[in-house]
């Protein structure tokens, strides 16, 4: 067999990502960051499904894009610098991923996180491995993380984790274990009892592990900044032993703080098969009971329970420090990170979210959330030349300040600019619930001496359709349980249209009465309750919103560019006076 690396991850470990895990590959930037690293850890993704493209993230409070191959061989020839894959390819793939990553010779540590691969392959995969100097870490795991260097995918959990268990920088202890839910657990202990996490691997669940306990615990041995280990074993298996003999041997001497879950297992009278496939006894010697007895007869340190293993690890590293083998390093405070990026995506803190529950008392579902945030895009900007951003623009020329440019601009918004919304889902309502046929509606309008609010635009028309329009149109058809109103509304659109181009259902009349449906048919609302938002007027609040947005950009634009005093040109304005009314 060929030698494996004593060190896996360095602060220029570069990675590989199989498979489309944005928001694991987000974690591992954040943390990238906050450890202080000069670039992100994840240098591309694989994923065989999509065409080549490349993906937006956050690194820090910038946004960046990473490549993203349909073939593993592209993206290998492009990153020549990746050493490690990040597989999150299905139990069904992952072999052969594997076995293909295994090709390149640039790879030298495979984290594979699926979950029930058959055993026979991974076999296969760990003699290869063998032969080719590769270290798999996995299958069945969370990974593993060395803080200031490296993080595997969702290891250590969200960024205000990585921060309470100060994983962005190394302390003296490392750790292996069987469970990923547990390494976190590790996370926190060793974060509170001594100066912090060197590394730390999860091995994974499965009976037959890529990389053993004692795998890990000789890299440890070998690598100077390490000052003790600590391994959480578990019931099944005879791995532990070979820590005793490593020990015994004194291959092994560093201390170790060592502790098997699962003694409980003796208090039933039959085998118990815990929750990882390699948890369950088949003979005496592979209890945890007596596993923790052989560790404590080799020399390791055993507490007598899990809940006493912090207390001994802290026993351990005190010791350590006191003998001045542990010199514990200065704090120094990570660079802030704004938000951790995928937390704020996934969790309950979303802009979406936000002006659901701001606005619409947190009684909207998951689909209307995203078509406000929708909404708020599609209307932040539609320009320099539409009247409210021209009143910007111009009063910021004018020397004004941000608040006084960005009033000018929404002072503008009303029925013929921006400001049709609530009227639109009035008239249409109104229309509709009265059982009134869309061609009766229009002629009545007409007939009232009345525009159709929501209807008709300046420069849009049938012939140069509004993309804003249409892409919420294919969002609303697919996701609203009703569309009622809105295929209203489209009818009424057929028949303007056929008089004018322009008589469009525009932005303002789309987001209207898609809105009423919205109200209407989510279950959030009463009837009452539907129809009082329109009234009060939040619908005109989306475009007030989602617009001043726009100004600002406008009003910044025009300070950046340092124009000066706007003076309207003449010829657009100049009109000739009536007969009699000139001298
Ligand atoms: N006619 C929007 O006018 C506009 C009619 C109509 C029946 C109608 C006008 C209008 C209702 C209010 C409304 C929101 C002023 C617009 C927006 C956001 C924006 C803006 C941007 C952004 C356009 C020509 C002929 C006349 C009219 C008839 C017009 N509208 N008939 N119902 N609604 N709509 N506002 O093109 O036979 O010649 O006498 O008030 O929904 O503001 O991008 O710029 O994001 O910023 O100047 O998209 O439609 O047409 O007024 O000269 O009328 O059509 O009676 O008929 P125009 P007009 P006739 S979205």
């Amino acid at each position: 067999p060929a030698a494996k690396a004593t060190t896996l991850f360095r602060k220029q470990t570069k990675a590989m990502v199989w498979g489309m895990q944005t928001r694991a590959v987000q974690g591992m930037l954040d943390f990238d960051y906050v450890c202080s690293r000069d670039g992100p850890s994840v240098a591309a993704m694989v994923y065989p499904f999509t065409g080549d493209h490349k993906q937006k993230f956050y690194w820090g409070h910038k946004e960046i894009l990473l490549p993203v191959y349909k073939n593993m061989a592209d993206a290998m020839k492009k990153h020549p610098e990746v050493d490690v894959l990040i597989s999150f390819a299905s139990l069904r793939s992952a072999f052969d991923s594997t076995v293909e990553a295994m090709q390149y010779p640039q790879i030298h540590t495979i984290a594979i996180i699926a979950e029930g691969i058959p055993e026979a392959q991974t076999r296969k995969m760990i003699k290869m491995a063998d032969e080719k100097g590769v270290t798999i870490i996995g299958p069945a795991t969370v990974g593993g993380i060395k803080p200031g260097c490296f993080k595997i995918g969702n290891t250590g959990g969200m960024l205000d984790n990585i921060l309470a268990s100060k994983l962005y920088r190394p302390g003296s202890v490392a750790y292996v274990s069987r469970s990923g839910g547990m390494s976190n657990e590790l996370n926190n202990i060793i974060s509170r009892t001594t100066d912090g996490v060197y590394e730390g691997v999860a091995i994974g669940g499965d009976r037959y592990p890529g990389s053993t306990f004692m795998d890990h615990v000789l890299r440890y041995q070998d690598t100077p900044g390490i000052q003790m280990i600590v391994v959480l074993g578990e019931i099944g298996g005879t791995e532990e032993y070979k820590i005793c003999q490593g020990i015994r041997e004194g291959r092994i001497t560093k201390p170790v703080v060592c502790w098997c879950i699962g003694t409980c297992a003796t208090m039933f009278t039959s085998e118990v098969q815990f929750g990882h496939a390699g948890a369950c006894a088949n003979q005496a010697s592979e209890t945890a009971v007596a596993k923790n007895q052989a560790l404590r007869d080799a020399g390791a340190y055993v507490p007598k329970s899990f809940d006493e293993l912090g207390d001994v690890i802290k026993t351990v590293y005190d010791e350590l420090v006191a003998n001045g083998t542990i010199i514990p390093a200065q704090e120094v405070p990570p660079p802030t990170v704004p938000m951790d990026y995928s937390w704020a995506r996934s969790g309950s803190y979303n802009l979406e979210l936000i002006i659901g529950h701001a606005v619409f008392l947190s009684r909207l579902p998951r689909y209307a959330c995203q078509f406000i945030e929708m909404c708020l895009m599609v209307t932040a900007d539609h320009g320099p030349a539409v009247s409210g951003a021209h009143n910007t623009i111009v009063c910021a020329r004018a020397g004004k300040d941000l608040i006084s440019s960005l009033t000018s601009g929404l002072l503008t918004i009303g029925d013929r600019f921006g400001g049709a919304l609530d009227a639109a889902a009035k008239q249409f309502s109104k229309a509709f619930d009265s059982g009134m046929l869309p061609m009766e509606f229009v002629n009545k309008m007409k007939k009232d001496g009345k525009l159709i609010m929501g209807i008709g635009h300046r420069v849009k028309s049938i012939n140069n359709p509004d993309m804003r329009v249409q892409i919420l149109k294919d969002f609303v058809k697919q996701h609203f349980p009703s569309t009622q109103l809105l295929d209203y509304a489209l009818d009424v659109e057929k028949i303007t249209t056929s008089k004018k181009p322009n008589l469009i259902l525009n932005v303002d009349g789309f987001i209207g009465v898609a809105f009423v449906d919205l109200l209407r048919t989510c279950g959030g609302f009463t009837r009452d309750e539907a129809d009082e938002f329109v009234e009060i007027g939040a619908l005109n609040g989306i475009f007030v919103l989602g617009r001043s947005m726009g100004f600002i950009g406008h009003y910044l634009d025009q300070k950046r560019l340092k124009q000066g005093l706007y003076r309207h040109p003449w010829d657009d304005i100049s009109y000739v006076l009536p007969e009699h009314m000139s001298m």
